[in-house]
């Protein structure tokens, strides 16, 4: 029999683009935890300590056991004092203090709120709250704000998109999009990214690319109908354009933040005849469905599949590890290698793996 190798904490390494991670999550009660104090540094804008709590999330959801003993974590990367005393009370006390103070917040609470709205950010949030409101029905109610396109289709269809995205829902509104997609560029490719390609069973949106060999730079499929609603972002890629170092730089790709009707054969509960033809006229037989639809050139598709994959955390990391351990630059449409000063070309993910010297990371392995 093959031997197994023994975990050595030392060993695990601070860049999740060099771990396995699957959805398989060993420590959720620590991870819950951490992710719930990322979000209040991130509504506050404290981009440093957000990334110290997501960080560490990452490298416990890597963990292949549960955390029991503080002894546990000895050595592992990504661990700093906050982080520990966080882990030290949930042992202890089986809950942490801090995420309780957190969770009971009114800026927390009423960010929580805000930033749950398609098209409210942690800015509009800010603005919202500083006016003093505190709930979304003092928002819905509030007759002076100027609410955007977007925001106001966020809060129209606002039920339906809170309640998540099923698999189901994923694989009917693939078909959907293929379809429409195929009648306009017949030999189009489109892959489904985000959460689901990495085998997640519930999302909060459906992330789809598009690309096909002959693609022009701009096709001008998104300007056809087939959204409920659409804020169409044309792109805006140079070429050439040497890659953006930010850690969650938005990519120039023309791409779209829709909502899409999804028509469901309807549920019928009612065993009494009598009240149902009443019943069927009331009932709305649709679901608001959130989807970003991102048009690439066709050699880029291999640096946008990557990218549009995730997890968010996976691609901080994967273009930290290129920046910082390979002298190159990445982002979703190329790779630099500014020593060389050149752009590596890829026809596949496996291929910019390569590049990077990292071993290839399957999509179900990067839950990270
Ligand atoms: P999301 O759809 O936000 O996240 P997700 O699919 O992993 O999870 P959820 O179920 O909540 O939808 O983003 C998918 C990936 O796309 C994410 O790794 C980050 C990436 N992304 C970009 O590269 N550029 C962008 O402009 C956006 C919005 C996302
Ligand atoms: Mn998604
Ligand atoms: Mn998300
Ligand atoms: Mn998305």
């Amino acid at each position: 029999e093959s031997e197994v190798p023994s975990f050595i904490a030392s060993k695990v390494s601070q860049y999740s683009c060099q771990r396995k991670t699957t959805l398989n999550n060993y420590n959720k009660k620590f991870t819950d935890a951490f992710e719930i104090m990322a979000e209040n540094y991130e509504f506050k804008e404290n981009e440093v300590f957000c990334l110290e709590f997501l960080r560490a999330a990452s490298v416990l959801k890597f963990l292949q056991f549960p955390v029991t003993r503080m002894k546990d974590i000895q050595g592992l990367p990504c661990i700093g004092d906050r982080v520990r005393d966080v882990i030290e009370e949930i042992i202890e006390e089986g809950e942490s203090s801090r995420t309780k103070e957190v969770l009971n917040d009114e800026r927390y609470k009423s960010f929580k709120q805000f930033t749950s709205v398609f098209g409210v950010g942690v800015k509009t949030s800010e603005k919202w709250y500083r006016m003093g409101l505190r709930t979304l029905e003092e928002v819905k109610a509030n007759r002076t704000l100027k609410l955007s396109k977007m925001q106001k289709a966020g809060l129209l269809y606002y039920e339906d998109l809170v309640s998540c995205v099923s698999k189901a829902e994923a694989d009917a509104v693939s078909l959907i999009v293929k379809n429409t997609v195929c009648m306009f560029l017949p030999d189009a490719l489109v892959t489904i990214t985000g959460g689901f390609r990495r085998g997640k069973k519930i999302g909060h949106d459906i992330d789809f690319l598009v690309t096909s060999p002959g693609l022009k730079e701009d096709g001008e499929l998104l300007h056809k109908g087939l959204l409920l609603y659409c804020d169409i972002i044309e792109s805006t890629f140079v070429k050439e354009q040497i890659p953006s170092r930010k850690v969650d730089a938005m990519d120039h790709f023309q791409k779209c933040f829709a909502i899409l009707k999804l028509y469901q054969p309807r549920v019928d509960n009612s065993s009494n005849n009598t009240s149902r033809k009443f019943d069927m006229a009331e009932v709305k037989d649709w679901k608001a469905i959130r989807v970003d639809l991102v048009i690439t050139p066709f050699e880029q598709y291999p640096y946008a599949l990557l990218g549009w994959t995730g997890s968010r955390q996976f691609g901080r990391d994967l273009r930290r590890y290129a920046t910082h351990e390979r002298k190159m630059i990445l982002d979703n449409h190329a790779l630099y290698d500014r020593r060389e000063k050149i752009f590596l070309k890829a026809g596949s993910e496996e291929e910019i793996f390569a590049h990077l010297g990292l071993d290839y990371v399957e999509p179900w392995e990067r839950n990270a």
